[in-house]
């Protein structure tokens, strides 16, 4: 369910017994602003019945457990949060109620903000309206993602062994920084990040083709910046899997979704000096050469003049499905 995470959190153990820590943002998605527990809840009891429509939270029960059902409008489900090495992130426009209280259970909630009577829904049939709205628009990406031989699809926790594979091949990976060590550290990275596309901070696609559905490669947009509208393009990794023209759809259709999904005015990117292959790609596709530092140079296009290269050229490389008209 889009919005919510259930998270491992990392425990120190040893014969003395065990600690967790938590600090924004090496193991916590959001600073946090607030901190309130609930307790001496009886087995009979159910709270809740609400959601929050910015509000980021996560629930951890320290002591005993307690189930949490979530809904985001359109399915629900329950987490029981049995230990204090789980956590259940809980993003915006969620309804949730908790119950099944064990007769000692403390539940720690960290918040995002602080208390706002205005940001709850209580009523179900208004969230549910909102919750509704909130979450066409999000999955209105989709609209976006359809090229003529590949498609794009955001990346999943089961894409990590496929992401790890590519990100540790030595031909592919020479101008990318180094990734952490197994597909267990990707599975814990997919989901961190997966809290930042929730919040519209960063968008990592798996790329496919769209015929045999073989996987191909991965994409990015991170340092989405809604008050200047710029963002930058890059994690570019693609495998022998590829098409012909599979760099270039998946290109057009990231510029797709910087200029219409995102509304953005301008993308960045910046590429290696020695990586001249790129840099040609780049140059052909409409990137504009800024300015250089000993190890890279920065390149931009801006909305405008994508739009005339679209009309001109890369219309072609959209599939039929897409429905992105301006
Ligand atoms: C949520 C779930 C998981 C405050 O004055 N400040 C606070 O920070 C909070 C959280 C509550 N309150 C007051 C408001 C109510 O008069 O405490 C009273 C009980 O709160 P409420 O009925 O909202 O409690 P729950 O358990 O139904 O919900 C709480 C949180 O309010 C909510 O944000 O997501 O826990």
């Amino acid at each position: 369910m889009k919005n919510v995470i259930c998270l491992e959190l990392n425990h120190f153990s040893d014969r003395r017994g065990s600690l967790i820590p938590l600090e924004y943002p090496k193991s916590l998605p959001f600073d946090i602003k607030r901190i309130y527990y609930i307790y001496n809840v009886d087995k009979k009891e159910e709270r809740g019945f609400h959601s929050h429509r910015n509000l980021e939270q996560i629930l951890i029960c320290l002591g005993g457990n307690a189930k949490i059902r979530v809904s985001d409008g359109k399915t629900k489900e329950v987490i029981s949060l049995d230990s204090p090495n789980k956590g259940l992130y809980i993003g915006p426009m969620i309804w949730r109620e908790m119950f099944d209280f064990s007769p000692n259970a403390t539940l720690l909630v960290l918040a995002s903000k602080e208390y706002d009577e205005k940001d709850y829904i209580k009523d179900y049939l208004e969230y549910k309206q909102e919750a509704i709205e909130y979450f066409n628009r999000i999955n209105s990406i989709n609209n976006y993602t359809k090229g003529r031989t590949i498609n794009l699809k955001l990346v999943e926790e089961t894409d990590a062994e496929f992401l790890f594979k590519l990100r540790i091949n030595k031909k592919l990976n020479k101008y990318l920084s180094k990734i952490d060590s197994s597909v267990e550290d990707q599975i814990r990275w997919i989901k961190y990040y997966k809290i930042r596309e929730f919040n519209r901070e960063e968008f990592y696609f798996k790329v496919f083709n769209n015929k045999n559905k073989e996987d191909i490669g991965f994409v990015r947009l991170y340092n989405i910046d809604y008050n200047k509208n710029e963002l930058t393009f890059g994690s570019f990794i693609m495998g022998e899997t590829k098409t012909k023209y599979a760099a270039l759809e998946a290109m057009v259709l990231m510029m797709e979704i910087s200029f219409k999904y995102l509304k953005m005015n301008k993308v960045l990117l910046d590429v290696r000096k020695d990586n001249e292959h790129a840099k040609k790609f780049y140059k052909r596709f409409g990137f504009t050469k800024v300015r250089e530092n000993d190890l890279d140079e920065f390149y931009e296009l801006k909305k405008e003049e994508y739009q005339k290269l679209f009309i001109q050229k890369y219309q072609e490389y959209i599939g039929g499905n897409n429905s992105n008209g301006n």
